[in-house]
């Protein structure tokens, strides 16, 4: 009987570290957006220190660790592709984060072709349900 109990125990405890480890993504509205105001694609920027302006439609902006529906934090690929959508953001210099709700963020880029991509996600990091992605545009720094 007490065996049966310590099964059953650590079997409900399997199920909830799986369920932790296997992230549920949040729902989004199908119409929110996310999108580059500025700069536009393919802009030169000399100096190559500029203001990204991020922009939103369709749903809020909440700091990281506050949990609230359709509301999310940006975050902003630089040189590097979307990362996998079921995961967490990874957080380096390829992909910040703007946990504190900012919706501009201040970039410093070397001379070059850059990309640059947004990806909204929840207050864990993780991309909602539908994922909520910019479109990649270029920007080059000239020498
Ligand atoms: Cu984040």
């Amino acid at each position: 009987m007490k065996q049966t109990g310590l099964i059953v125990t650590l079997a409900a405890a399997g199920a909830l570290f799986g369920g932790a480890a296997v992230a549920d993504p949040k729902p989004m509205p199908p119409d929110a957006r996310v999108y580059i105001i500025w700069p536009a694609d393919g802009q030169v920027i000399p100096g190559g220190k500029f203001w990204v302006r991020m922009g939103l439609s369709g749903a809020g902006v909440a700091p990281a660790g506050i949990e609230k529906a359709n509301t999310g934090h940006h975050h902003l690929l630089v040189d590097v592709d979307l990362p996998p959508l079921d995961q967490e953001i990874p957080n380096d210099k390829n992909h910040l984060h703007y946990g504190l709700g900012q919706t501009e963020a201040h970039l410093e880029l070397p001379p070059g072709r850059h990309t640059l991509q947004m990806l909204f996600a929840d207050d864990t990091h993780l991309p909602h349900n539908p994922p909520l992605y910019s479109k990649k545009i270029t920007i080059i720094v000239p020498p």
